[in-house]
């Protein structure tokens, strides 16, 4: 059996996305997740270019062998791109060895570890009546675990509060396609966020109780001892996590951070191999590894990371935003079954333009996910969907300081 065709596949419904389509000499199709948000086209001509060409009449069973030449071939290894090219051909292979085997990919990796994925929803507010209102409505939708994240006076725009008001006039909505072609610019204060956030977690504590998993996620704006600081204020509303407190390249800022709080940590989404991982795990400075199948090399690379975190108890919490296609969510849904050490899986719902053009076999019920079993990774791309969604150049924010000066989005 032999790789006959690589095609990567661009579209936009919503919000762009990167896919890569292998077909088996025998008309068997694997699919995988190339998405880098704002940089799409970077791994779209990574693919296109310099990895299609190579896969060409390779044994699409030789999954481990072909991650191998793919990211030791390159010489210049790590980095966004790079792995989230090798992640979109893992993920396809994966996809196919299912259809071939007649099984979901999770039936390959070890079977069902449990039932389903308990996952958490994103709740927010302008204000604290509307974040009541957010968490409320997610409730109700099943979730059993929120994150919460609040405007904050004294900041005008900021990350992870939907429909709040940018400079440009537009509603804040997460899906940037249409946003126009330069990143729109949001504000930041540290003082303001640490003053308020723990007043936003005593109040849901006292409306929603002490049982309800709560989590917030700092977008890495604060320096080690600011993130101590906060973590501590935060404690006695006991949350599940505080996700990426500070920037998480100095991992030795993650000390500070430990030496003065209980608040359980969750780092490692921008992260891309095993590597960014090593010091964070092995001396046991964070609980929860936030990799996504898509930017960290795709299954192969994610069950390794894990099994490196079960030796020291921390647990995944895989990065599950929309800008993971359904592809790579599905990926890291067939992990997060297989693996004994999940912890838990974020869940922000596609758009329906993007179900249009991704039909999952992916649930959602009473607040668990399921990847389903339809045989490989149970995500079929629709391509005459697909082409009413062309391309639209679109970026991330970024963000400044109120006197301009460039911070950390
Ligand atoms: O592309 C950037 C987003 O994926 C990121 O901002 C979302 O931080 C995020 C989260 O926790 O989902
Ligand atoms: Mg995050």
């Amino acid at each position: 059996m032999k790789i006959a065709s690589a095609e990567v596949l661009i579209t936009s419904p919503t919000r762009n996305f990167v896919t890569l389509k292998l077909t088996t000499d025998g008309g068997i199709t694997g699919l995988g997740d190339a998405t880098v948000n704002g940089r799409e086209l970077a791994a779209a001509s990574y693919l296109r270019d310099h990895v299609a060409p190579l896969l060409l009449g390779l044994d699409p069973h030789r999954i481990e062998d072909t991650w191998q030449y793919l990211y030791r071939g390159a010489y210049w290894r790590r980095g966004p791109i790079t792995m989230a090219a090798i992640a979109a051909v893992d993920m396809a292979l994966w996809d196919i060895k299912g259809k071939i085997a007649g099984l979901p990919v999770y039936q390959l990796i070890g079977g069902a570890s449990r039932n389903g994925l308990l996952a958490y929803g994103h709740a927010s507010g302008t204000s604290q009546s509307g974040l009541s209102e957010s968490i409320h409505e997610h409730l109700e939708k099943g979730y059993r675990a929120i994150r919460v994240q609040s405007a904050i006076p004294g900041i005008h725009a900021l990350y992870g509060v939907a429909d709040q008001p940018q400079a440009s006039g537009e509603r804040y909505d997460y899906e940037p396609a249409g946003r126009g072609a330069r990143p729109v610019e949001e504000d930041w204060d540290t003082a303001a966020y640490i003053r308020h956030v723990p007043q936003v977690f005593e109040a849901v504590r006292q409306e929603f109780g002490a049982e309800l998993p709560l989590l917030h996620d700092s977008h890495h704006r604060l320096t080690p001892i600011e993130a101590a600081k906060l973590a501590r204020r935060l404690e006695p509303y006991d949350l599940f996590w505080l996700e990426d407190c500070t920037p998480a390249e100095n991992q030795q800022g993650l000390r500070i951070v430990r030496q003065h709080t209980t608040t359980p940590l969750a780092i490692g989404e921008v992260f891309n191999t095993v590597w960014d991982f090593q010091q964070l795990i092995t001396e046991q400075l964070i609980d929860y590894v936030r990799a996504a199948a898509t930017h960290f090399g795709g299954i192969t690379a994610l069950r390794k990371v894990m099994d490196l975190a079960a030796q020291y108890q921390i647990r995944s919490g895989f990065h599950g935003p929309t800008d993971i296609s359904p592809v790579g969510f599905a990926a890291q849904l067939h992990v997060g079954l297989a693996i004994h050490n999940f912890g838990i899986q974020e869940y922000m719902e596609h758009s329906s333009a993007t179900n249009e053009v991704f039909r999952q076999s992916m649930t959602f019920k009473d607040g668990y996910l399921h990847p389903g079993e339809t045989p490989g990774l149970g995500v079929e791309f629709d391509e005459s969907a697909a082409a009413q969604f062309p391309y639209q150049p679109a970026y991330l924010p970024v963000s400044r300081l109120h006197d301009g000066t460039m911070h950390d989005w």
